[in-house]
């Protein structure tokens, strides 16, 4: 059995527990939530270095075929050659790589990219040449151009397109890896979340559990404890505080309900004497004795409560005096042990207050002592009002 310090403490252990795993829960969604927003950016900017570095790859190749024509016009001699076609796929290759300053590229990738950007200015420059030869005009010089084209620019612009071939592979595997790496951390990121969130709830459930037994054995222990407290601990008949209650309520019934109700003190006759003689514990068995026999001669409603050290008192509703008369007749004849006692009994229809009425009783208790003891001296709240009128 826990004490309460012991309880308070695992309580406060327990929601700081659940405070943590809860506070858990909220950093991995908060992780996932970032890992997948990173993951996704990563993707996006990785593919689309992806895509230019392919369409990259098509520009380089094509540069050689559109130079290929231009070669083909110088050498037959056509009146215009047309220039233009590949000068436009260099400038749009040029735009391509240009995508690739802006990103942070990995050490193999950047050189991949600088060396497809030496190719390509060795490219232009050949190009600068092959067009000055082409316009000396000579039937030699265009044939040498050709030849440059088809030997020296050719393998410059293969190289650039193998170059960019091998970026674009690099960057399309770093766009799976980061991909997956997005989805890894997001998994991870979920499981955590669950893991916190599933044992945050669990615990919870468990201390909602653990408050509401509490609770409930602390609402036992109140009316167990209520109980005690109207309860006379020797005897089991209801104290004196359940009297004063009770008398009150008697009479307010008496009152209401235009009935008359009886109350009765009764005192153990020499008790001092019995102690004496049989013992104090001997003395305590015969308060119980009594008390229980008291209880069991009144009707269920009525009420027998200890009122002091051997003295009881004792309410019957809708009872007037004669009746109470006879009821402590009975009493007298049952008492055990030898034992005697005295009461004094009076009837009230509850127009009286309490102590009013308590004290005729105690003044026909009196009376009983005086008159050599063991027996009842009835008095009707009738004959009281009777001696007060005279
Ligand atoms: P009387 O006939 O005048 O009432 O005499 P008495 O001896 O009964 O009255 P007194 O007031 O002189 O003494 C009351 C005795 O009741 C004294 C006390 O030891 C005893 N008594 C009171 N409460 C208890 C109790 O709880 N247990 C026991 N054993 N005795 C008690
Ligand atoms: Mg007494
Ligand atoms: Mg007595």
């Amino acid at each position: 059995m826990l004490n309460p310090k012991q309880l308070s403490w695992r309580l406060f252990g327990s929601v700081v527990a659940v405070m943590v795993l809860v506070f858990g829960a909220l950093i991995s969604s908060w992780l996932g939530m970032n890992a997948e927003e990173n993951g996704k950016q990563a993707v996006f900017e990785a593919s689309s270095l992806a895509r230019d570095a392919l369409e990259a790859k098509a520009l380089a190749a094509e540069l050689t075929s559109a130079q290929s024509v231009y070669a083909l016009d110088v050498l037959r001699e056509a009146p215009s050659p047309n220039r233009e076609a590949y000068l436009r796929v260099l400038v749009q290759l040029r735009e391509r790589l240009a995508a690739f300053d802006e990103a942070v590229l990995p050490p193999d990738e950047q050189a991949l990219l600088r060396s497809a950007r030496r190719a390509i200015e060795r490219f232009q420059k050949l190009d600068t040449e092959i067009e000055a030869t082409v316009r000396r005009g000579a039937r030699a010089d265009k044939l040498e151009a050709a030849e440059y084209i088809v030997d020296a620019a050719n393998a410059q612009a293969l190289h650039a397109s193998e170059m960019v071939r091998a970026l674009s592979e690099l960057v399309i595997r770093r766009a799976a890896e980061a991909s997956e790496a997005a989805s890894i951390a997001s998994y991870q990121a979920r499981v955590l979340l669950i893991a916190f969130g599933g044992s945050s709830l669990l615990l919870a459930l468990i201390l909602a559990r653990v408050l509401t037994e509490s609770m409930g054995k602390r609402a036992d222990l109140m009316q167990r404890l209520e109980q005690l407290a109207r309860v006379d601990g020797l005897t089991g008949v209801p104290n004196r505080r359940v009297w004063d209650e009770e008398l009150a309520r008697g009479l307010e019934r008496a009152r209401r309900s235009g009935t008359v109700c009886t109350v009765g003190l009764i005192d153990l006759d020499h008790f001092k004497r019995y102690n004496d003689t049989f013992g104090h514990p001997e003395g305590d068995a015969l308060l119980k004795a009594v008390a229980q026999l008291l209880a069991g001669q009144v009707r269920a409603g009525d009420l027998v409560a200890r009122y002091g050290g051997e003295e009881f008192a004792v309410l019957l509703h809708d009872c007037d005096a004669g009746r109470a008369h006879r009821l402590f007749a009975r009493l007298h004849e049952s008492i055990p042990s030898g034992q005697t006692f005295s009461a004094g009994v009076t009837d009230t229809d509850g127009k009286e207050e309490d102590h009013v009425v308590v004290a005729r009783a105690d003044e026909a208790l009196y009376r009983a002592k005086g008159a050599g003891r063991n027996r009842t001296e009835v008095v009707s709240h009738l004959e009281a009002s009777r001696a007060i009128a005279a």
